[in-house]
């Protein structure tokens, strides 16, 4: 039995190496990324068994993305493979115009992935995990994108599996009221949210964590953590609350730290390690990220992650 699953779009990230507008760019780092692919990477290095369901181009970088995810130890017998769309792709501008923050451009209108349909779903794969993950960034790709998530979430929860769903609205991919509606029918099936203020906003129109909170709970999910960036978490398992700072560290890149949280916080979790540990063990993955650029190669195991959290905490 697989213990995370995660649906999505991989994509070859162009990370620019110097800060600035992208028109004065000359230089980029080809990296293998995308939201669901970096969770279910973190899930592998913390020594857990993990699965990804994707459909990747027959071009040079869908190869490249199933190579990777491969080569991290991830299942792919899922992977699927499409001749007539290309993979998707985007470009990081770094610092620029706010330091320390990033702007993401993508080119993934009509790529392979979201082309994935319910015909592409193997319902005993999906049935047969203790976790299944998934974003607000499948449903938004295409109608049968947002078919085949709502229809993985059922069935994994059917089958008995923890489903968790990170919002990751992505205003570039779809508006406000569609977001709030498709994810709000998800949300029924959730029982692990991860949000931020801004997408609380949309969904139950509260951006105040504490207010959002109760709000949040009562539209499905038992445990809600809230990810606010450099000012931390604060996350609720429906009695408790517990707020978490974030560690401070040079930032060379912030893209990827919320999918090295989520995988790290549900990997601890699958691991049986306790609530509080586990959001510890999110935030290690988190801050790390931050401080190389793409999104998996700094993900630790959880040997690393206490490490950096005991370096912190003697400081
Ligand atoms: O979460 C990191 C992602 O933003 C990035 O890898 C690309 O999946 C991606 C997206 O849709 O933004």
């Amino acid at each position: 039995m697989l213990d995370l699953i995660s649906m999505g779009e991989a994509m070859v990230q162009f990370n620019a190496t110097s800060v600035g507008p992208l028109r004065t760019v000359n230089c980029f780092e080809k990296h293998s990324a995308g939201a669901e692919s970096n969770v279910v990477v973190v899930a592998s290095r913390m020594g857990l068994k993990s699965g990804f369901i994707t459909k990747l181009g027959t071009d040079e970088f869908g190869r490249y993305l199933f190579n990777t995810i491969r080569g991290e130890g991830v299942d792919v017998s899922r992977v699927k493979w499409d001749n007539k769309a290309p993979t998707g792709i985007y470009f990081i501008q770094r610092g620029y115009p706010i330091p320390g923050q990033s702007i993401l451009t993508y080119y993934r209108k009509g790529s392979a992935a979201s082309r994935l349909g319910k015909s592409d779903l193997d319902f005993n794969y999906i049935r047969g995990c203790k976790t299944f993950h998934i974003t607000g960034i499948t449903p938004a790709l295409s109608e049968t994108c947002r078919v085949a998530s709502k229809e993985a979430v059922s069935l994994a929860k059917k089958g008995g599996a923890k489903v968790s769903l990170d919002t990751n609205i992505r205003p570039q991919l779809w508006d406000r009221e569609e977001a709030k509606k498709t994810i709000l029918e998800i949300l029924n099936n959730v029982d692990i949210l991860l949000i931020d203020p801004t997408d609380s906003g949309i969904l139950v129109g509260e951006i105040n964590p504490h207010r959002a909170i109760p709000k949040l709970h009562k539209v499905g999910p038992e445990i809600v953590i809230v990810k606010m960036g450099v000012d931390g978490i604060i996350a609720s398992e429906g009695k408790k609350i517990v707020r978490k700072p974030s560690i401070q560290v040079p930032v060379t890149d912030p893209i990827g730290a919320g999918d090295a949280f989520a995988g790290g916080f549900l990997s601890s979790l699958i691991s049986g390690l306790d609530f509080e540990e586990a959001l510890d063990i999110g935030i290690a993955a988190g801050t790390l990220v931050v401080t190389t650029m793409g999104d998996q190669e700094s993900i630790p195991s959880i040997e690393d992650a206490r490490k950096l959290l005991k370096y912190f905490k003697g400081r």
